[in-house]
C-alpha cells in the first residue's frame, strides 16, 4: 500500500500550505513515492479518520501522522535506509528550534504581509466564507485590515530574515552544503507566499533571493 498526503487544496487545485510543503519536500529527499490527497477547508469529514481538522496527515499503512514536524520524524525514523532528513540527534533538535522560529515568528510577520491575497489568490471559491470567517475570528479584525498590502509589513518580514541571510552567504543551504529538512521548513512558507501572492515578498536578490534559486532547481530536478 502506497504512503498517502492528504494536502490542502486551493483555487484551481493550488497546493499553497506552507506545511503541506514541508512534508511534500520531506517525501522528495527520502525518495518516497506517495499520493497527494487534496482537501478543501470544507472537507473535514474527509479527515475525519484522524481524529483532529488540519492537514498535512501522512497514512503510512497502519500509520496514521498528523503535523509537519511529527511526518517528518516518522520518516527519518521509520525509513533509515534513505537520506536523512536531519542528520543526527544534535541536528534534529536544532532542527526543531528553527521549526518553532519560523512557526511562532516568521509566520505571523508572514501572515500579516499576505492573508489578503491568500484569501483573493489561494482561497477556494466554496472556501471563503469559512476562511474569512475563521481567519477574522483568529486576528480580531477584518482580513483587510489586518493585511492591508503595505509595504511596511514586507520590511518587518524581511529584517526578521536577516540572521538567515547572514548564514546563506556561508554557505548553500540552512544546515550546510545540501537540503535537508531546515530548508524544506523555510521554503514551505517560500512557496506560500509565491503561490498566492502577486507582489516580491521574499527578497528575489542578495543570498536568500539565490538560495531561493537553487531550492527551486532542486524541487524541480527531483520531482516527477
Ligand atoms: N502545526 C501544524 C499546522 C498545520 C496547519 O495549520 N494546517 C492548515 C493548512 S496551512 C490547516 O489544515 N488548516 C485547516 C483549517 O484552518 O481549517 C503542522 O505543522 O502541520
Amino acid at each position: 500500500m502506497s504512503i498517502i498526503l492528504y494536502e490542502l487544496q486551493g483555487k484551481n487545485d493550488l497546493r499553497f500550505s506552507p506545511y503541506c510543503w514541508r512534508s511534500r519536500m520531506a517525501l522528495l529527499h527520502k525518495g518516497l513515492d506517495a499520493v497527494f490527497e487534496p482537501v478543501l477547508f470544507s472537507q473535514k469529514e474527509k479527515i475525519e479518520f484522524s481524529n483532529q481538522t488540519l492537514v498535512p496527515i501522512l497514512c503510512d499503512a497502519s500509520q496514521i501522522i498528523c503535523d509537519s514536524w511529527s511526518i517528518a520524524c516518522y520518516l527519518d525514523d521509520n525509513y533509515k535506509d534513505y537520506p536523512t532528513l536531519f542528520g543526527d540527534q544534535k541536528a534534529r533538535s536544532l532542527t526543531k528550534q528553527f521549526n518553532y522560529w519560523v512557526d511562532i515568528i516568521i509566520h505571523p510577520l508572514l501572515a500579516k504581509a499576505i492573508m489578503t491575497d491568500v484569501f483573493e489568490y489561494g482561497v477556494a471559491d466554496q472556501d471563503k466564507n469559512y476562511f474569512r470567517k475563521s481567519r477574522e475570528k483568529r486576528f480580531g479584525m477584518s482580513l483587510e485590515k489586518f493585511s492591508s498590502r503595505s509595504q511596511e509589513d514586507i520590511k518587518h518580514l524581511q529584517n526578521a530574515l536577516k540572521p538567515l541571510s547572514a548564514i546563506l552567504r556561508d554557505q548553500a543551504f540552512i544546515a550546510g552544503n545540501s537540503p535537508s529538512y531546515a530548508d524544506y521548513i523555510l521554503f514551505g512558507s517560500v512557496k506560500f507566499a509565491l503561490l498566492t501572492c502577486p507582489r516580491v515578498i521574499f527578497p528575489r536578490d542578495g543570498s536568500i533571493g539565490e538560495w531561493v534559486n537553487r531550492m527551486t532547481n532542486y524541487y524541480s530536478k527531483n520531482e516527477d
